[in-house]
């Protein structure tokens, strides 16, 4: 048996890179998983409060999200799909967790040096904790594998961190999570700076493809993407990262390898090579945004969050009463 856990923030709407560095994987797990594994996959709401979000606009994201996962592939009678502030748990297994994290270790984290400056209201304590609320998120399942993009390694190497402490300090308890990262579509740079990682947060609308991005507007942006003047489609990350990008939306979105996709196109222009890396995040979309206008007002939307919220809790608080007692907040043995 094996147990998987990951999830989204809902901080806006999701990208491509979200779908192919992260759900796109969860999906193909969960599709190659047995009866008995257990998959927690969840909406990331207390990591959004982190920075400032209208609360609104948030209410709206969390439900749009659950209604992207099921619309991607999702099934809840296969994994657990539920929104993490419904399950109290989490915070209380991020405060336990702070007791044995070290500002230094949490100073260290890029993404929190990144998002720092940023922030134009002062920075919240949140978005330094931000990483043990995360390690508690996964550890509360004792959860073996966690598929994020190539961004959250260092969360994860966190993580692993915290369990060993953990269980050295207060005896055997968690499983050490392993870190899972596509081999190919982990970073999804954006389309306007292909050096940076796409990001649903990008101030800059061009620099993403967003999953809910009517069909017209995907080939605008994919047509307006920057690339280079050597004319050459070849994968190049250093030296041609526009084109490198580009390759390997094209592969992950139709499953061609990316030495098929530069034999196929050898004497293509870009033009033509980025109409055809258009029409194939078009095949893969549409039939995604169909499904999401229907599950976003269906009713089963709340059941399936109500279930998954129900099962959660009975996992977590099992975790949570045994690392109470090993920590010794508890009246009696
Ligand atoms: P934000 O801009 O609000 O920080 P984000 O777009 O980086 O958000 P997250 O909610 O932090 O998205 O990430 C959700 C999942 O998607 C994570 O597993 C993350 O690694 C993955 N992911 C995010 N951006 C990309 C990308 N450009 N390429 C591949 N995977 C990505
Ligand atoms: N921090 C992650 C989202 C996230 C997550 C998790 C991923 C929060 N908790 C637990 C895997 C496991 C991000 O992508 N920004």
């Amino acid at each position: 048996m094996k147990t998987i856990v990951s999830g989204i923030q809902p901080s806006g709407c999701l990208t491509l890179g979200n779908y192919l560095g992260a759900i796109k994987n969860f999906v193909s797990m969960q599709n190659n998983a047995s009866e008995d594994d257990n998959i927690f996959i969840f909406i990331a709401d207390l990591h959004a409060l982190t920075v400032p979000q209208d609360p609104a606009a948030l209410r709206k994201n969390i439900r749009s999200l659950a209604a992207i996962y099921l619309a991607c592939g999702l099934d809840p009678n296969k994994s657990t799909l539920f929104v993490q502030s419904e399950v109290t748990e989490h915070s209380e297994i991020a405060y336990l967790l702070q007791t044995i994290s070290y500002i230094g270790e949490l100073e260290r984290m890029t993404q929190y040096k990144d998002k720092k400056q940023k922030q134009v209201e002062g920075v919240s304590s949140s978005l330094l904790t931000y990483p043990v609320l995360m390690a508690g998120d996964i550890l509360l399942y004792n959860a073996d594998y966690v598929p994020v993009g190539e961004d959250q390694r260092q969360h994860l190497e966190l993580t692993r961190n915290l369990a060993e402490r953990f269980n050295s300090r207060f005896s055997e308890t968690f499983k050490v999570p392993e870190c899972l990262i596509a081999k190919v579509g982990a970073k999804i740079m954006s389309l306007q700076e292909p050096t940076k990682k796409m990001s649903k947060s990008d101030p800059l609308e061009k620099a993403s493809i967003f999953l809910l991005d009517p069909e017209n507007v995907i080939r605008k942006k994919i047509a307006s993407s920057v690339t280079d003047s050597d004319g050459v489609i070849k994968f190049d990350p250093i030296n041609k990262p526009g084109i490198s990008n580009l390759l390997t939306i094209y592969s992950c979105s139709t499953g061609k390898s990316i030495d098929e996709l530069v034999e196929q196109y050898k004497n293509s222009g870009y033009g033509d090579f980025k109409k055809d890396v258009a029409d194939a995040v078009i095949n893969l979309l549409m039939p995604i945004q169909e499904k999401y206008n229907y599950y976003l007002n269906s009713k089963e939307l709340d059941e399936i969050l109500d279930n998954g919220r129900d099962k959660a809790t009975y996992f977590a608080r099992k975790t949570l009463s045994k690392m109470k007692r090993k920590m010794g907040i508890i009246r009696k043995k």
